[in-house]
């Protein structure tokens, strides 16, 4: 069987090890100019665009893209942001039945992470460790379904100006952060949403917030993604609180590209970590 992972580009990913792997880029559009998520972003150039603080929106992969992404993979395992959010997983949707009917001996399982960026991560290394160990289609599947109810995502924002401009949340919720020093620490929700969970003083209190949230979500110890937007300094105090309670934690750092940075802005935090048991109990 000849297995390729595939993901649209809100996973932050544009290449792996060992396991063939293709992303659909979504799209930034700054004014009259569109910036494609992909591997010859600028984003110094985005940011630059961005902050000139005229009308800016993303669009998510077409069909097409989808199909371009799958390339002619026997059996294809496809991680998409949330559909709660974004139009990308009804086109990746669209895609399959289309490659199905084209290639009625090859499969596409269409997996909706009802998150983003670190979350999406994590399936995706977990879709390639299935994959190296040699398991079969459906042992798989099985397997990514258990893990999907054993990962989360929190993250800490300084503005939700791009999120409320797009819909993606309301322009109440938005406000909250044009109080100086405020962040907001929320969650992906069960639907696939942006949820509030805290309004924090400053960045330390919001840190070590989430690190409370990880505990009574019953993280002990497992993986940890975090993805910032131009804040090493916070992803790594945040990761030294997590390595501090858990010492065998294990903590990556990367950060944000196109889409994730574009909604997370400038300071933005993203953590996705996964659980023993199921995490939403
Ligand atoms: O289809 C499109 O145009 C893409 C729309 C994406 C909208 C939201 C992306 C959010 C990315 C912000 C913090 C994490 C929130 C996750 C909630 C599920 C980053």
């Amino acid at each position: 069987m000849r297995y390729k992972i595939v993901s649209d580009s809100a996973s932050n990913i544009h290449t792996i090890e060992q396991v063939p792997f293709s992303y659909a880029p979504l799209h930034i559009i700054v004014g009259d100019r569109d910036f494609p998520d992909d591997d010859r972003l600028d984003l110094a150039r985005m940011e630059e665009e961005l902050s000139r603080g005229g009308k800016s929106g993303t669009a998510c992969p077409g069909t097409g893209d989808w199909l371009d992404a799958f390339g002619d993979a026997e059996s294809i395992f496809c991680v998409t942001i949330t559909s709660g959010l974004s139009g990308s997983c009804a086109a990746a949707r669209a895609a399959k039945a289309e490659y199905e009917e084209q290639y009625p001996l090859r499969h596409v399982h269409v997996i909706d992470s009802l998150s983003a960026g670190p979350e999406m991560a994590l399936l995706i290394e977990k879709l390639q460790e299935l994959i190296c160990t040699g398991a079969s289609e459906n042992e798989i599947l099985d397997s990514i379904r258990e893990y999907t109810c054993r990962t989360r995502l929190l993250f800490c924002l300084k503005s939700l100006r791009n999120l409320a401009n797009n819909g993606r949340v309301s322009p109440s919720a938005a406000k909250i952060c044009e109080i100086l020093g405020i962040r907001v620490v929320g969650q992906a929700s069960t639907q696939g949403t942006l949820e509030i969970l805290n309004k924090c003083h400053g960045e330390a209190g919001a840190l070590s917030r989430m690190v409370k949230i990880m505990n009574g979500a019953g993280f002990s110890g497992g993986k940890v993604r975090l993805m910032h937007n131009s804040n090493e300094n916070a992803a790594e105090k945040l990761a030294g609180l997590i390595r501090g309670t858990w010492e065998n934690a294990d903590v990556r750092i990367s950060p944000t590209l196109g889409l994730c940075g574009y909604y997370a802005e400038n300071g933005g935090i993203m953590l996705g970590f996964d659980t023993p048991g199921s995490s939403r109990l």
